[in-house]
């Protein structure tokens, strides 16, 4: 069970983040309001917030999943792998600080975003991507070695639209998988329940599941069905300025 979420607001400057995306310029008020409704239903799944301040100095700041890992009673700063977010981490430690005792670090030239990394279980899956490098995932791999959990690579480079890992997987407990097309085939989710995202519909394999709820991104039915096929309770987001900015759900906030 999660306890609390760390998140940040959306700053003004959000609209100067990197994407890639092309679907336009998020309208930053109508960001607030969906990040606010995040939050509510990060509450409404049971956790308390940890609210930061929105930084201005940080477009991509408010996706804050990618600046550490929290698995087990590790937190892992990570070493971002786009030079504009490697200073969001030094904001970041005294947070983690205050809750874990153990906070470990990727450093050059390992580079590793949060977005890379899947916790199944005892089991970690490390995305290895634009921003992830195969140092960065060999430095986690070791620390998470040391705190009793196996983990195993991903690739992720080369599939369009998928930034990160996290962009087409979701563990939703129980030995389940949400798993996009260009996954579903890979040996390493073989043991594993899968959930296939139908093509159409892959900007929704970025769900979460919190306690007794998945948060799913608005306007994907299929998956929405099958999942309530499954028996979990959804609860349905909107994240249409996230998304200009290639993000979403998981990435709004570092759950634990
Ligand atoms: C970036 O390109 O870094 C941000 N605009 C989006 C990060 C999304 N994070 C995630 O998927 N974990």
């Amino acid at each position: 069970m999660f306890q609390y979420a760390i998140i940040r607001p959306p700053a003004r400057t959000f609209d100067r983040g990197i994407t890639k995306a092309q679907l336009g310029l998020p309208d930053f008020e109508l960001a607030v309001t969906q990040h606010e409704l995040y939050c509510a239903a990060l509450q409404k799944c049971g956790l308390e917030l940890i609210r930061l301040e929105a930084q201005e100095s940080y477009p991509d700041s408010t996706f804050v999943e990618d600046v550490a890992v929290l698995i087990g009673q590790a937190a892992i700063l990570t070493n971002p792998g786009a030079d504009s977010r490697k200073g969001e981490v030094a904001a970041i430690r005294p947070v983690l600080e205050r809750y874990y005792q153990k906070v470990y670090t990727i450093s050059a030239p390992g580079t590793l975003d949060g977005g890379d990394i899947c916790e199944a279980g005892q089991h970690v899956f490390i995305g290895i991507s634009e921003r992830t490098n195969a140092e960065g995932g060999r430095q986690l791999a070791q620390v998470l070695a040391s705190e009793g959990f196996t983990s195993s690579f991903v690739e992720v480079r080369g599939i369009p639209g998928i930034l990160h890992l996290k962009s087409g997987i979701a563990y939703l407990g129980d030995n389940r998988l949400v798993l996009i097309d260009a996954f579903a085939g890979l040996p390493q989710f073989q043991n594993y329940d899968i959930l296939r995202v139908d093509e159409a519909e892959n900007y929704a394999a970025n769900s979460v599941r919190v306690n007794d709820f998945v948060l799913l991104p608005e306007g994907y039915p299929k998956l929405h069905q099958s999942l309530t096929h499954y028996g979990y309770q959804v609860l349905s987001l909107d994240t249409s300025e996230y998304r200009k900015m290639d993000g979403g759900l998981s990435c709004l906030s570092l759950r634990f």
